[in-house]
C-alpha cells in the first residue's frame, strides 16, 4: 500500500478532462494493480536484488505487453496515450516493473510487429504478450554504448544458416529470457535483426551482480559463440540502425510517461509526511523552505504530464519526431531524478529508509537517465535538430 491516500496523486491542470473514459479505466485498473501486486514486495525485492515472481506474467494479465499492438496478435489494439498512462502507473510502483513491461512491448514485440515476417509475428507475438515468453534486446555492447553504428557484433551467411557472433552488455532480463531481439551487423556491415532463442548452442546469458540501481531487475549480457541461427530468425523487413532507433522512440516514449509516475510516488509521500511530521511545535509542511520543494514538485510534475499528453497525441497521429520524444525523455527524467532527491530531504533521516520509496526511485533513476540515450545523448540530438549541425 502507498504511504499516501491516492486521491492526493495530483492533477492540477485538470488533465484527467483531457483523458477518455477508457484511458481513465485503464489507469485505474493499473494503479489498482500496482498497489496490490507491486507495493507490498517492491522494498523487499529491491533489498534483496531479486525480482518480482512472476512479474511478467502478472503484467500480461493486465494488458500491459504490447498494449498498442492489435488484438490479432495478442496485444490491447490501445492508443498510445493508454501506453503512456500503463507506463506511469507501473513506475509508481517501481522502474524495474516500467523497464519488464517497457522492454517487453516496445523493444521486442514492436520490432517483431513492425519488421518480421507473419510466421515470426504468429509465433512469438501471442507469448509475448501473456508474458508466458521473455524477450531481451540486445543493442549496446561493451565497446559501443551512445554509439551502437560502431557495433561489432555480426553474422556471416552459412547457406542454410546464420553464424552470430559477439557479446550484448548492460541487457533489461538477458539473465531470462527465453528469446533476444539482436542486432548485428550482416557481411556488408549493414545492422539487421535476428530473433535469438534460449538453448541455441554457443548462446549464454550471464547475469550482471551488484547493481545499487533497478535491484529489482535482472540485467546481464548476451555473449554469441558462433551461435547457428536459422535463416528464418533474421527479421525480413528492416535494414540499418534505423531499424533498433525505431524501437527506442517507442520505448523512450513510454519512459517520458514513466517517469511521471516515480516523481508522482515521491511528491506525494513527501506531501504527506510534511504534514504528519512535526518540529519546533507545527508540521513541517507549515515551513516556507518545505513548501517551496513541494510546489516546485508539483510544477515539474504538471508541466511533465502536459508535455507527455501532446506528445501522446502527435504519435496517434503517428507525427512525433524523434527529436521530440528525445526532448519529453531528457525533460522528464531530469524532472525525475530531482524530485527523488529533492523529495527525500523533506523525510530527513526517514528518508533513507525503505518503507519509504525515495532511494530507491533515485537509484533506479540513474540507469533510466542513462538508458535509452543518455541525457547528454539526448541534449545532442535536440541540438543537432535545432541546429542543423551534428555534434556528436
Ligand atoms: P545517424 O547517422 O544519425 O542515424 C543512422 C540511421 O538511423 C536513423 N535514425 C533514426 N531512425 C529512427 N528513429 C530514430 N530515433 C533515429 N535516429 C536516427 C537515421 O535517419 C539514419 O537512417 P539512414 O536511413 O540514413 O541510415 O546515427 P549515428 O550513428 O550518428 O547515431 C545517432 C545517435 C547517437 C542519436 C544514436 O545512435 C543514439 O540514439 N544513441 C544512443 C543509444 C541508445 O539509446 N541506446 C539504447 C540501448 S537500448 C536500452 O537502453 C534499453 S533499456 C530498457 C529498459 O530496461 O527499460
Ligand atoms: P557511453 O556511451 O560510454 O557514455 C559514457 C558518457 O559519455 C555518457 O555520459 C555519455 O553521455 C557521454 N558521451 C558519449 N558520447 C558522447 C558525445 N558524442 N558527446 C558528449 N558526451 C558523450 N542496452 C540495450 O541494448 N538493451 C537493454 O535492455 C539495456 N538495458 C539497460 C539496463 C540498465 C540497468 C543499464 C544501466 C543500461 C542498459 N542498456 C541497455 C545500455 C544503455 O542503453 C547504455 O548504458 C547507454 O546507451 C549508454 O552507453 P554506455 O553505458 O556505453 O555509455
Amino acid at each position: 500500500m502507498s504511504y499516501y491516500p491516492l486521491n492526493t496523486i495530483p492533477d492540477y491542470y485538470g488533465i484527467d478532462q483531457l483523458f477518455s473514459e477508457e484511458h481513465l479505466l485503464i489507469r485505474q485498473s493499473v494503479r489498482d494493480w500496482v498497489e496490490s501486486f507491486v507495493m507490498p514486495k517492491i522494498d523487499d525485492a529491491a533489498q534483496n536484488h531479486s525480482d518480482l515472481p512472476d512479474l511478467m506474467k502478472e503484467l500480461g494479465k493486465i494488458g500491459a505487453l504490447g498494449p498498442y499492438i492489435p488484438e490479432q496478435y495478442g496485444g490491447s489494439g490501445l492508443d498510445q496515450i493508454s501506453y503512456g498512462i500503463i507506463m506511469q502507473e507501473l513506475e509508481r510502483g517501481d522502474s524495474a516493473v516500467r523497464s519488464a513491461a517497457s522492454v517487453q512491448s516496445s523493444l521486442v514485440m514492436f520490432p517483431i510487429f513492425e519488421y518480421g515476417s507473419e510466421e515470426q509475428k504468429n509465433k512469438y507475438l501471442p507469448k509475448l504478450a501473456t508474458g508466458e515468453m521473455i524477450g531481451a534486446f540486445g543493442l549496446t555492447e561493451p565497446n559501443h554504448g551512445s554509439d551502437p553504428g560502431s557495433m561489432e557484433t555480426h553474422f556471416v551467411d552459412r547457406g542454410d544458416y546464420y553464424e552470430l557472433s559477439g557479446a550484448k552488455m548492460w541487457i533489461t532480463n538477458a539473465p531470462v529470457c527465453d528469446i533476444a531481439v539482436v542486432w548485428a551487423k550482416n557481411e556488408a556491415g549493414k545492422v539487421q535483426g535476428l530473433i535469438v532463442e534460449r538453448g541455441m548452442d554457443g548462446f549464454e546469458t550471464p547475469e550482471t551482480h551488484n547493481k545499487w540501481s533497478l535491484r529489482a531487475s535482472k540485467t546481464g549480457e548476451l555473449v554469441f559463440d558462433k551461435v547457428r541461427i536459422p535463416k528464418e530468425n533474421l527479421l525480413p523487413n528492416v535494414t540499418g540502425l534505423k531499424g533498433p532507433l525505431s524501437c527506442l522512440n517507442s520505448a523512450r516514449y513510454g519512459i517520458s510517461w514513466g517517469v511521471i509516475g516515480a516523481a508522482i510516488d515521491c511528491y506525494c509521500t513527501a506531501l504527506q509526511y510534511s504534514k504528519e511530521r512535526l518540529q519546533f511545535g507545527k508540521p513541517i509542511a507549515s515551513y516556507q523552505l518545505q513548501q517551496k520543494k513541494l510546489a516546485e514538485f508539483v510544477t515539474e510534475i504538471t508541466k511533465a504530464q502536459l508535455l507527455c499528453l501532446q506528445l501522446g497525441r502527435l504519435k496517434n497521429d503517428h507525427n512525433a519526431t524523434p527529436a521530440q520524444i528525445s526532448m519529453a525523455k531528457r525533460n522528464n527524467v531530469k524532472m525525475a531524478i530531482e524530485i527523488a532527491r529533492e523529495s527525500r530531504q523533506v523525510l530527513g533521516g526517514m528518508g533513507i529508509m525503505g518503507e519509504f520509496p525515495m532511494m530507491r526511485h533515485a537509484a533506479n533513476l540513474e540507469s533510466v537517465i542513462t538508458y535509452e540515450g543518455t541525457h547528454d545523448v539526448h541534449l545532442l540530438i535536440t541540438g543537432m535538430d535545432i541546429t542543423g549541425i551534428n555534434a556528436f
